[in-house]
């Protein structure tokens, strides 16, 4: 392309510092160095990990940042040594990296990458420095990705290669919320057919672990939620029940207890809150049952639990990303919704050109939207 090689002047949505809108400002995006991918960003997804950023409860994120996990688009250019990319491929970047030789990449049980910036939140690219700039100023990639801008810079071990018929604006899903709730359920929990799972939180991520219950078989599945709006569209994708904690004046895991003779086989906390984290965990049956936690809880979260509730035979446990191993994985998952394994489009509630981000999170804030797609 005729901008491979230089820099390239373009919007993006820039965090200047957390609890204040985005601001959409002219940036420029580097060339891409050595192993580095630059990419045309076409659908990004707001996704609530975005929002943490921005509600300041990440304490060591640096700023400013452009944030975005979620998106999809098309390789511009590539650096030196890109073997498996060339420009115009349609591409997800991946926000956690699978560099194929770490310790973690390759254990079969381990979807981590030594090489992946969660938690760390250093802020760039693999060299430590960063590709964007605005005002003069370096400006922080956010998680080996953001997606919040036209152009982005990624390492090669953080982007993978998808179908060239594959709708962008709906893929863009298979980044963060689809993925990651999916194989929360058919990875990381592996539910059972005939089983009974509990999904607390019903946003993006958790109706999509709701996908994967129903993939996977369970005959019994109870979606929970403050906001009984949420209950439609759990319904539409597979909740046998929905229930809402304000509705009852007893726990909600002794509301479940009755429900299901004494627990359910698998529970999914999908909100990011430790009070809720430990509610899954009583939920679960205390002979076998299985609890996955998936939300991200503020930087300073702590639990804590009677160990009684594990020496029974409950298990409590976690992923990123769903487990998948991103960048064998992210390219299969297209694939299987392109042959219609399964359906996620209705988590698309509404669509924003890209410069109405601020009002894309607005309605994540209000319970309005599931997933609001902003386009490039
Ligand atoms: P979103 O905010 O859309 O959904 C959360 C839902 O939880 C909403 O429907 C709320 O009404 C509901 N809720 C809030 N508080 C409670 C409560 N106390 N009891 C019951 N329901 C409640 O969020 P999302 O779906 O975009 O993300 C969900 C979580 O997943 C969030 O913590 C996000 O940071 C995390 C996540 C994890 C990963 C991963 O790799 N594990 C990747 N991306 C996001
Ligand atoms: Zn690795
Ligand atoms: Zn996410």
């Amino acid at each position: 392309m005729a901008t491979a090689g230089q820099v390239i002047k373009c919007k993006a949505a820039v965090c200047w510092a957390p609890k204040q809108p985005l601001s959409i400002e002219e940036i420029e995006v580097a060339a891409p160095k050595a192993h580095e991918v630059r990419i045309k960003i076409v659908a990004a997804g707001v996704c609530r990990s975005d929002d943490h950023v921005l509600q300041g409860a990440i304490s060591n994120m640096k700023f400013p940042v452009i944030l975005g996990h979620e998106g999809a688009g098309l390789v511009e250019s590539v650096g030196e040594g890109v073997k498996d990319l060339q420009p115009g491929d349609k591409v997800i970047p991946l926000f956690m990296p699978q560099c194929g030789q770490c310790r973690c990449c390759i254990n079969p049980d381990s979807n981590l990458c030594y090489k992946n910036d969660i938690g760390k939140y250093n802020g760039v690219l693999l060299d430590n420095t960063t590709r964007f700039t605005c005002k003069g100023k370096p400006i922080h990639n956010f998680m080996s990705t953001s997606t919040f801008t036209e152009y982005t810079v990624v390492p090669d071990i953080a982007v993978a290669k998808i179908d060239e018929d594959a709708p962008l604006d709906k893929v863009c899903l298979i980044g963060c919320a689809f993925s990651t709730g999916y194989g929360s359920a058919v990875n990381v929990a592996k539910v059972k057919p005939g089983s009974t799972c509990a999904v607390f939180g019903l946003g993006g991520v958790g109706l999509s672990v709701i996908i994967g219950c129903k993939v996977a078989g369970a005959s019994r599945i109870i979606a929970i939620d403050i906001n009984s709006d949420k209950f439609e569209k759990a319904k539409e994708f597979g909740a046998t029940e929905c229930i809402n904690p304000k509705d009852y004046d007893r726990p909600i895991h002794e509301v479940l207890a009755g429900m299901t003779d004494d627990g359910v086989d698998y529970a999914f906390e999908v909100i990011g809150n430790t009070g809720v984290m430990i509610s899954a965990l009583l939920s679960s049956h205390f002979g076998a049952g299985k609890a996955v936690i998936v939300g991200v809880a503020p930087s300073d979260a702590t639990i804590t639990f009677d160990p009684l509730l594990l020496l029974t035979g409950r298990v409590l446990t976690g992923a990123l990303f769903g487990g998948w191993k991103s960048k064998d994985d992210v390219p299969k998952l297209v694939s299987d919704y392109m042959n219609k394994k399964f359906d996620f489009d209705g988590l698309i509630t509404h669509k924003l050109p890209f410069q109405k981000i601020n009002e894309g999170f607005e309605l994540l804030r209000k319970g309005e939207s599931i997933r609001t797609v902003l386009t490039m």
